[in-house]
């Protein structure tokens, strides 16, 4: 006999959920959670417009961290509240893909409230599904922003007071206002005929995504039979008697007929328009350093840049960062601040590359730049083999341990001092490694030194350091 499969799972889950031995045909969620459902319309809608293959979903942090395990499409997870921030990143990086921050009411009117507003503000080209459930789910049943007047928490024992925690917000009324979101709707999972729109607004507001027509929202009223304290049955009847009157469903606004698709710019920072701003148009033509020129080893280099707060760690990697973004490359620069400011340690992670940058932490540096004793003894064991190590020999009075890395040492200390000022250090080993590795062009680096220094004088000083620095290298390779 034939039969013909009328109900299968959407193609864009997982065929099983091997998130733990045993059971792999259910997912992590309590019997009778509202976040089962919306996956599946999400999966849904996700077939039938044809998008699994491009589609990425952000999992919040929250009950429905573990999206991953359940959708077959590209994930990133992000932290407490910021899923529309790295939802916005990703879809500026890679605009043909189909972005969703999927969050719950604790994440993104709590925690995340300026990220959405925000998101939704700049109009992003994203769809957002806020499931509201009244609760935080996962950590126990705290009170969230959307908790309603009177409902007991776990944190509002008493009920929840308006006088002592402001009253529940309405999400999708609040972006409303906002000027440039397309499509913001509430819908609720209790009924049968509550899904069936439920299940519509999903599919509508990825089409508004993939029709390129700007920011869509919809939030969904979610049965937390756990948090409530309910079993499952009780807990549709408590969105229909509790939620319902204070969060009305329906369209909040609608712009989808009329938004005209919009093509994201090819670049979304346009530098020369940014050289011009600078006052350096007469650089008509960017330099590049010529790249077949670069020895292998030094291509693509990630750095590690210590040093004593004060020695201009942080503003060596700004300034090397500044210099690939000229040169074309892919860069990354991520400081890392604490107790510095006032004397500390002090580092930066720094990637100038022609590929992609997953990451902006550098763990595997090939280049480490070392301004004093700490830092050689800290970051040296980081180096790739082959790595380059460039000392400030004035603050370090210890060998490197390392035998299998190139090293070049340099006064750069006792170089500032005698040019009449100690903060030109580090232009000192900036020469001096660019001489040695020629990953940037002299004239780029003047480039981006003019934009910083507004002094002759100060951009004579740095000159002359970094000449010096040049020099220093030249002779001692
Ligand atoms: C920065 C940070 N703060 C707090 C937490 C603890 N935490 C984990 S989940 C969560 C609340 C999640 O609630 P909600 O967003 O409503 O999602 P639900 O679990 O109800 O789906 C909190 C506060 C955390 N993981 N990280
Ligand atoms: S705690 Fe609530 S939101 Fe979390 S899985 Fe259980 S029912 Fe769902």
């Amino acid at each position: 006999m034939d039969y013909q499969v009328f109900l299968e799972k959407p193609k864009s889950f997982y065929k099983n959920y091997p998130r733990k031995d045993g059971n792999i045909e259910v997912t992590h969620y309590c019997p009778g959670c509202g976040h089962g459902v919306v996956h599946k319309y999400i999966a849904e809608a996700l077939d039938k417009l044809g998008v699994q293959d491009r589609s990425i979903i952000v999992s919040p942090v929250g009950c429905s961290v573990f999206a991953y395990y359940y959708f077959d499409v590209g994930n990133e997870q992000a932290a407490h509240g910021r899923a529309p921030a790295l939802a916005t990143g990703i879809k500026r990086a890679q605009p043909h893909s189909i972005v969703i921050s999927y969050q719950g009411d604790g994440d993104l009117a709590a925690i995340g409230t300026a990220e959405i507003v925000h998101a939704a503000n700049r109009g992003e080209n994203i769809t957002v599904f806020f499931i509201n459930n009244a609760i935080y789910g996962m950590t126990g049943g705290q009170m969230a922003p959307t908790t309603l007047e009177g409902q007991k928490t776990s944190t509002s024992p008493l009920g929840r007071n308006p006088a002592n925690e402001g009253y529940p917000i309405r999400v999708a009324e609040l972006l409303a206002t906002l000027k440039a979101p397309t499509y913001i709707e509430r819908v609720s999972l209790h009924d049968v005929k509550h899904r069936t729109q439920a299940r519509k607004a999903i599919y509508k507001a990825l089409k508004c995504q993939v029709d390129k027509k700007g920011f869509s929202l919809v939030e969904i009223l979610s049965q937390c039979p756990t948090g409530w304290k309910v079993d499952a049955p009780q807990s549709l009847k408590w969105i229909e008697e509790k939620m319902l009157p204070y969060f009305e469903v329906g369209v909040k606004r609608d712009l989808t007929e009329d938004a005209k698709p919009i093509d994201p710019p090819a670049r979304i920072w346009d530098t020369d328009a940014i050289i011009k701003n600078l006052g350096l148009m007469e650089l008509d033509i960017r330099p590049r350093a010529a790249r077949d020129t670069i020895l292998d080893k030094y291509r693509d280099p990630r750095f590690k840049i210590a040093g004593f707060g004060g020695q201009g760690v942080l503003t060596m990697g700004i300034i090397l960062a500044g210099c690939g973004m000229l040169e074309d490359y892919n860069v990354a620069w991520l400081p890392s601040y604490g107790p510095e400011m006032r004397g500390g340690t002090a580092h930066c992670h720094v990637t100038i590359s022609e590929k992609p940058i997953g990451s902006p932490l550098v763990t595997n540096s090939t280049v480490c730049i070392a301004m004093n004793k700490p830092s050689q003894e800290k970051f040296e064991k980081e180096l790739v083999p082959g790595g380059l190590l460039i000392r400030n020999s004035s603050m370090i009075d210890i060998a490197p341990e390392r035998t299998d890395i190139e090293i070049l040492s340099i006064p750069a200390t006792e170089i500032a001092t005698d040019l009449g000022s100690l903060k030109v250090q580090n232009m000192v080993i900036l020469g001096a490694y660019l001489e040695k590795t020629n990953v940037i062009h002299p004239d780029t680096l003047e480039m981006v030194l003019r934009s910083m220094l507004k002094k002759a004088a100060l951009l004579d000083l740095n000159k002359k350091a970094i000449e010096l620095g040049r020099e220093h290298a030249r002779k001692n390779d």
